[in-house]
């Protein structure tokens, strides 16, 4: 099939899944278009059947906000029609069901009736998406797509709770190249960040408020009270600087590492012990799910998707969000017994494998067969 992939190209997980399912489509066969307006972080190798077309959205003074749906509906137009495109797959609603749509629409006119297929992530449902000052287009964007997939049980739940919802929804969950979280590094450069007597803590968000990094500057002052410990602060976002400040109130600075975004986390995830997910909410945490495939148990709130991921008492554990006390408890409880730890760095991977790549991705080919017999 020649599929059309509308996504964020930036470090957030919908980005990641949308390029990684982009690029596991290619390997069995079919021909990918990216549409989006910078090239997707994770999209290193373009091929023969990888593409990549760029968005503009021209800087016009009139404008206080440039029109990027229109830009991104006249670019889907466009490339339908240059490259044959059959299906068009949009990663997170907002606003790319909205663009799709009207691109259908046009090409309505042309005589094509393209496929839409609409993939609901999370905060386009449950953060953004049911604010009233967007709910109505995001309502009508989702009802209009040909087939509606969400991450994750819960996510499913919180849609059809928030939004007037008459179309089926299928749940397709994140999943992960394995082979990539193979143990491949011999040498997992451990060295360079912690001396042998102390544990690796891991935190990789884009440092939003909903990721309570807060919490995770206080669980780590717990831990690091008891046992010789560091932390590793991955990623980029409003709250960072903010966590900086309250690991120098709390002394604990010479521990901490902010190393910002990055595209390695999996040789970071390699020398972890531990990683933390205290987030308000998350669709399904697929930062947890890549932390599992390392062999790195998972402390987190019970919240939204995490529990379909985390398993209680076994790959880590689930604790009520805020609760600080409850989550050092349990990572001190993985943390101090070498026997113990070992067994939930087990447990984590052999749970990861639920979610492999070569598992999820013909769901979404079944999905995209089905539209095109229907259109
Ligand atoms: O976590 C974020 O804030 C980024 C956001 C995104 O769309 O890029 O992540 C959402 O989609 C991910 C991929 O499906 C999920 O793993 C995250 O749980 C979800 N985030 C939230 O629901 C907060």
């Amino acid at each position: 099939m020649r599929i059309g992939i509308v996504c964020y190209p930036t470090f957030g997980g919908s980005g990641v899944v949308a390029t990684e399912l982009g690029l596991e489509l290619s390997k069995r066969g079919h021909e990918i278009h990216f549409i989006t307006y910078s090239q997707p972080v994770r999209l290193e190798l373009l091929s023969h059947n990888v593409h990549y077309h760029e968005v503009t959205v021209p800087e016009y003074p009139l404008f206080l906000y440039q029109p990027y749906e229109l830009a991104l509906s006249s670019k889907l137009v466009d490339m339908v029609k240059l490259h044959k495109i059959e299906v068009l797959h949009v990663h997170y609603a907002i606003p790319h069901a909205y663009a799709a749509y009207m691109a259908k629409q046009m090409l309505l006119e042309d005589g094509i009736n393209i496929p839409i297929v609409t993939t609901l992530h999370g905060t386009d449902i449950t953060l953004v998406g049911s604010h009233p000052f967007y709910k109505p287009a995001v309502t009508f964007s989702i009802n209009k797509s040909d087939a509606v997939t969400s991450v994750s049980k819960s996510l499913k739940e919180d849609t059809l709770r928030l939004f007037n919802i008459k179309k089926e929804i299928y749940v397709v969950p994140n999943f992960i190249d394995l082979d990539k979280y193979a143990p491949k590094f011999t040498d997992c450069q451990r060295a360079m960040m912690a001396t042998d007597d102390e544990k690796i803590i891991t935190h990789i968000s884009n440092f939003r408020e909903v990721k309570q990094i807060p919490d995770v500057i206080k669980i780590f002052y717990k831990i690091q009270k008891e046992i010789p410990a560091k932390l590793m602060m991955v990623g980029e976002g409003p709250e960072r600087e903010a966590a900086e400040r309250l690991c120098e109130e709390l002394g604990i600075s010479s521990k901490v590492v902010f190393f910002g975004n990055s595209n390695e986390i999996d040789k970071i995830l390699c020398f972890s012990d531990l990683f933390l997910l205290p987030s308000l909410t998350e669709s399904f945490g697929l930062s947890a799910l890549e932390a599992m495939a390392s062999g790195v148990p998972v402390i987190s709130s019970n919240t939204g998707g995490i529990p379909e991921v985390n398993v209680h008492g076994v790959s880590g554990y689930l604790s009520e969000i805020n609760d600080v006390e409850d989550m050092s408890k349990n990572a001190l409880h993985i943390l101090k017994d070498e026997k113990i730890l070992a067994l939930f760095k087990r447990n984590a991977k052999k749970v990861s494998t639920k979610f492999g790549i070569h598992e999820i991705v013909p769901q979404y080919e079944a999905i995209y067969e089905e539209t095109l017999k229907r259109s």
